[in-house]
């Protein structure tokens, strides 16, 4: 079941939960309201049957999808692509993710510039708005699958905050905030 947070602001080890103290949770709306993100519960009998996830993707309009797991390693290929994911950044599509087994963090920039945790585990589905600041890492456990959710074939690029603030999906990301959260 999920779980979201408002995150610490100590820097290290980010597989450690970085809850403040006390602990400032909040709901799946407050999520969104802050956000946009969306988040969906999914069963867990859905969650181990191809034909129950084929009816999400499509009753959600996810045509596109790829599987992603993520097992501990210690080769510099995956602390390279950890570091990647772990890099703040957006994407001009929405970054949507269901955890079929494993865990992780998503971390979300809200529009105060606070980091949202989420600690998604089996059965867990957000949906990200394109020009939304995130990045993700492995809780302790070190190990992740997850269904990768596109409505469009994927352009898959990541934009890291540093190298453009002024991304048109940045633009559109924060009218849409304005408007319509
Ligand atoms: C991405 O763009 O793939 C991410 O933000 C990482 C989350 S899924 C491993
Ligand atoms: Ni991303």
């Amino acid at each position: 079941m999920v779980k979201i947070w408002l995150r610490d602001s100590d820097e290290s080890n980010p597989s450690l939960p970085h809850q403040t103290s006390p602990p400032i949770f909040l709901s799946t709306d407050e999520l969104f309201q802050r956000t946009g993100v969306k988040y969906i519960q999914v069963s867990d009998d859905a969650c181990g049957d191809e034909n129950q996830l084929k009816d999400l993707r499509l009753k959600h309009g996810y045509e596109h999808y790829d599987w992603l797991e993520i097992i501990p390693d210690t080769t510099e290929k995956h602390a390279k692509r950890m570091a990647r994911f772990y890099e703040e950044h957006l994407h001009e599509d929405p970054e949507i993710r269901l955890i079929t087994s494993g865990n992780g963090y998503f971390e979300i920039r809200d529009t105060e510039e606070k980091w949202i945790r989420i600690h998604m585990t089996r059965g867990d589905l957000i949906d990200l708005p394109p020009g939304i600041y995130h990045r993700f890492t492995l809780d302790t456990n070190g190990y992740i699958k997850m269904l990768r959710l596109f409505s469009e074939i994927p352009k898959w690029s990541a934009v890291n905050r540093c190298e453009n603030d002024a991304h048109p999906a940045r633009i559109r990301y924060e009218q849409f905030m304005k408007e319509a959260v």
